[in-house]
């Protein structure tokens, strides 16, 4: 019998593989310029509790995740000083709102490489070891080597955390899925900057039985990564005896 979560649209992984050698948890763009008083989101005028919300249920993942020995990476969204990687577009559309990329602000330069802002909060702070892939867009994968070490640790299984659901979250979670990977979201764990854009990010994924991957709370997914809940073998069996039916 395989390892489930107890998720939405279909008991995670769909195989039942959920190991700490294949699956790895995926934390995104959790910076002070998402997350923190002056950066990116906050001077752009959104409310900056939607986005710190996820902080403490992924620390609570993140420490058991750890604990078991699951692979931990991390994702920056940032330029380099220079700007020589920042679309012209990119920098005309955020100046619009008064937060221009690569303009001062409060945090330093926003989304700039090495600035106080585009750094990682501390309270999820990578450790040695851990992968941080700098991404100069959206997607983790565009422009990055997020894929290369994937398959090089063997990973099939890719939990998604982060902000914003809406656009980083979801663009990571849509190419990993047509690169093959097998897709979790989890739902307190993330957030985005308008909660009805939150609610439809998390419907758009369950549609058509999962055609993103599936959606699971922090909770369902330490009770099945400690291994402690038979419920979530149980949910399986329940699974299987519907679709036979
Ligand atoms: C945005 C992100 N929203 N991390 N970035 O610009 O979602």
């Amino acid at each position: 019998m395989g390892r489930f979560v107890d998720a939405d649209p279909y008991p995670y992984p769909y195989n039942g593989d959920l190991r700490p050698e294949n699956t790895v948890l995926l934390i995104i763009d959790m910076q002070i310029d998402f997350c923190g008083i002056g950066g990116y989101v906050d001077k752009m005028g959104y409310d900056l509790s939607l986005t710190r919300a996820p902080i403490e249920p992924i620390r609570q993942v993140l420490a058991v995740a750890r604990e078991k020995g699951f692979h931990v990476m991390h994702t920056r969204e940032g330029h380099r000083p220079d700007l020589s990687d920042l679309p012209e577009n990119k920098r005309w559309r955020s100046r619009q709102l008064g937060a221009g990329i690569g303009d001062p602000g409060p945090c330093g330069k926003i989304l700039v490489r090495g600035e106080p802002g585009w750094e990682i909060i501390p309270e999820l702070a990578p450790l040695p070891g851990e992968a941080i892939i700098d991404k100069p867009g959206k997607g983790s994968f565009y422009a990055t080597d997020l894929d290369l070490l994937l398959k090089r640790k063997g990973i099939q299984n890719i939990i998604l955390t982060g902000v914003t659901t809406d656009v980083c979250v979801h663009t990571t979670m849509r190419d990993a899925n047509d690169r093959g990977y097998e897709c979790l979201m989890l739902s307190d764990c993330t957030a985005a900057t308008d909660y009805g854009n939150y609610l439809a990010a998390l419907k758009m994924i369950k549609m058509q039985g999962g055609v993103f991957g599936a959606v699971a709370d922090s909770m369902a997914f330490i009770e099945a990564i400690q291994g402690e809940n038979a419920a979530a073998d149980l949910q399986r069996t329940k699974y299987s005896v519907v679709q036979s039916n």
